[in-house]
């Protein structure tokens, strides 16, 4: 059975991946408005993600046995500046969120709770992943000249960004 520490920490987590839908909605939103919309087909295909996620925690936390809270999301952020900013904000939140599910390996860990431990590891693959795609768009903006990128070179990595293949 779970621990009442490690029921509340993945119900947290639960939380957070629902949060970080919400960030790549309101940011594909943004691109959206703004006329890149390989940015936003990119980031709406990555804020599914995100809810699969969070119902990856909610059925875990179930198939224990534990409770589920389904609690309040926290507005996301501000919209981005521009297309640079919007992915260095997105490469961050990924790290912050690496962060978070280390805490929750560490926790199994220090518990002997293998089932979770166990269960943990694909996110942390899955982070390794992110973080890996975040910052390789991060690149291809920079070589596209990064906040002085040209149109051109803002329409090409966008139509580009329309092939990105989805992940989990
Ligand atoms: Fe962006 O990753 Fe969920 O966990």
């Amino acid at each position: 059975r779970l621990s009442p520490e490690m029921e509340s920490g993945l119900n947290k987590q639960m939380t957070q991946e629902a949060w970080a839908a919400q960030v790549y909605l309101s940011y594909a939103a943004w691109a959206a408005s703004e006329g890149y919309n390989g940015i936003a087909n990119f980031l709406f295909r990555h804020a599914n993600e995100e809810r699969n996620h969070m119902m990856k925690f909610l059925e875990y936390i179930l198939e224990r046995g534990g409770k589920v809270n389904i609690d309040a999301i926290a507005k996301p952020p501000q919209d981005p500046s521009n297309v640079q900013d919007c992915f260095e904000q997105v490469f961050k939140q990924e790290v912050d969120n690496t962060t978070s599910i280390y805490r929750l390996v560490k926790l199994s860990h220090d518990e002997g709770d293998w089932a979770t431990w166990h269960f943990m590891q694909w996110f942390v693959k899955e982070q390794t992943e992110e973080e890996t795609l975040a910052l390789n768009l991060l690149d291809k903006i920079k070589i596209a000249g990064g906040t002085s990128a040209t149109p051109e070179a803002l329409y090409t990595l966008d139509r580009d960004m329309e092939k990105e293949p989805d992940e989990a």
